[in-house]
């Protein structure tokens, strides 16, 4: 019965045009994946928030975390050699690591600002498109059934996009889950959610539901990402340069961009209330459909963001700030009735995607480089105690009043001997756990993927796609988002 009522209220959230298709491949993938977030959905409370994270995977202890618990655990007792299996635990955690890392996107904006527009170029460049990068590639591919249903939904609407259809509007939030993959490998799962909903009021019955999904995954993003509509920025400019007089429409431009602002606010204040990391957590300006500013220049593009977001006063909250932008086309033309005629070239897509993946394995790549230290300097430590215990025994032997008078006794003599190869034993292992820590850094791996996608970024985009804002407004390179 419930698994009825899941496909249905799925069923949903597709229009009717896309139904027919949508909902043959929606139903058997109910039962599965989505099922936890949906029924997590209608069971209503806070249980409703625990289940959705569930379902995103979030908030889990990960393998890796609790066997190195048990690693530390086995060593405590003295007398005996501290137990490092270290080649094994080395291997464990790094393979562990990179399937339980999670990106959380999470898409805020207005209506009508080109979220589903964005998920669907992002994942068919992605996925169909055949993934980005030359001489690293990066691509994603279905994670579970769901997933699988989701690319087909994506190339549809992107098949749709190339004969001049835009896709319906949809009323629900979607959660998109998809596997992130380096040179074929995977290391790292992504969610992705469109939230379609106002950020200002929380409002009841149907849509406090979805207003529960969006807290959880504000909760658990990776970084906040906030759409901008190009053609608000451009409104903002024409404001500023003159070239709207004071009529109507300039005054009904500057509502707009008033709303927009408090939205943006409204964001900020929310993720300060529900995570005690929010100041940490940076916050990406997205401008989409960047070919309704009227600069042709994309740096300047970039500069209108940073303008708007500048006078509006969105860059003194001391969050880090990121800045990018994509568009459908350069030339795009849209018909009276939004089909696209002609300029459908679309680019910048994959940016705040690869930007997010990037970030969030640049920093389990710092999580895992601190614990991975703190780890081998409580093995080494451990080692030089039980060498010091090893040395105090073989000093009792050597103070002993009949060792003085005669040399060592023949019975003492062999537990000398095997004092000493424990000893040189346990030299050898710390010697080993001190070269690991040396070359920690370059055994990062995660740290060397998340330079790979940095590299992407600002190499094969030129840095003209995104950049780092600083309080004063100031561009800054993007590296300083990523640990290095
Ligand atoms: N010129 C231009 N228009 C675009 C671009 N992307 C989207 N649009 C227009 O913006 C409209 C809305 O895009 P959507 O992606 O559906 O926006 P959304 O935020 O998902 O909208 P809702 O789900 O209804 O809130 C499209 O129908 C197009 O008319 C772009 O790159 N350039
Ligand atoms: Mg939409």
């Amino acid at each position: 019965m419930r698994i009825g009522a899941e496909a249905g209220e799925r069923q949903n959230m597709y229009s009717a045009a896309e139904a027919g298709e949508r909902r043959e491949m929606s139903v058997a993938a109910e039962a599965g994946e989505w099922q936890n977030v949906y029924s997590a959905a209608n069971a209503g409370g806070g249980r409703k928030r625990q289940k959705l994270q569930g379902a995103a995977g979030i908030g889990r202890k990960r393998k890796w975390q609790r066997k190195a618990v048990k690693g530390r655990k086995k060593k405590e007792g003295t007398g005996h050699m501290p137990m490092m299996h270290r080649d094994m635990m080395h291997k464990d955690m790094q393979e562990d690591l990179m399937m339980d890392r999670r990106a959380n996107i999470l898409v805020t904006g207005g209506s009508s600002s080109g979220k589903t527009v964005a998920a669907c170029n992002t994942f068919f460049k992605m996925t169909i498109g055949g993934g980005v990068g030359t001489e690293v590639s990066f691509d994603l591919v279905a994670n579970g059934d769901a997933a699988g249903n989701d690319i087909s939904y994506f190339a549809e609407l992107y098949r749709g996009m190339v004969k001049g259809k835009m896709p319906v509007g949809n009323t629900e939030n979607d959660i998109y889950e998809m596997a992130f993959r380096r040179n074929s490998e995977r290391v790292c799962q992504i969610s992705w959610m469109d939230y379609r909903g106002s950020l200002r009021t929380r409002r009841r019955g149907e849509d406090e539901e979805k207003w529960e999904e969006f807290l959880a995954m504000l909760e658990h993003a990776t970084l906040f990402i906030y759409i901008i509509s190009g053609d608000l920025i451009n409104d903002y400019i024409s404001i500023k340069d003159g070239s709207l007089d004071d009529t109507m429409e300039k005054k009904e431009k500057e509502v707009d961009i008033a709303v927009e602002v408090a939205n943006i606010k409204a964001l900020m204040e929310t993720a300060k209330s529900i995570r005690e990391d929010a100041m940490d957590t940076p916050i990406l300006f997205y401008v989409t459909k960047s070919d309704l500013i009227k600069y042709d220049d994309d740096g300047r593009k970039i500069d209108g963001l940073i303008s708007f977001l500048k006078t509006n006063k969105l860059l003194e909250s001391n969050h880090k700030i990121m800045g990018c932008h994509s568009t459908l086309g350069r030339d795009l033309k849209l018909s009276g009735d939004n089909e696209i005629i002609a300029g459908f070239e679309p680019e910048g897509f994959e940016i705040p995607l690869m930007l997010t993946v990037g970030y969030a394995i640049s920093e389990s790549g710092k999580e895992w480089e601190q614990e991975e230290m703190a780890r081998l300097d409580a093995a080494i430590t451990s080692y030089e105690v039980y060498i010091m215990e090893k040395n105090q025994e073989k000093g009792r032997i050597d103070s002993q009043f009949w060792t003085k008078l005669i040399g060592i006794m023949k019975k003492d003599r062999a537990v000398m001997r095997e004092l000493e190869n424990e000893i040189e034993d346990a030299r050898k292992h710390k010697g080993e756990l001190e070269a690991e820590k040396a070359t920690l850094e370059q055994n990062n791996r995660l740290k060397q993927y998340s330079k790979d996608i940095l590299h992407y970024i600002e190499e094969e985009a030129k840095g003209e796609y995104a950049c780092g804002i600083s309080a004063d407004g100031e561009k800054i390179p993007l590296g300083e988002f990523f640990f290095n």
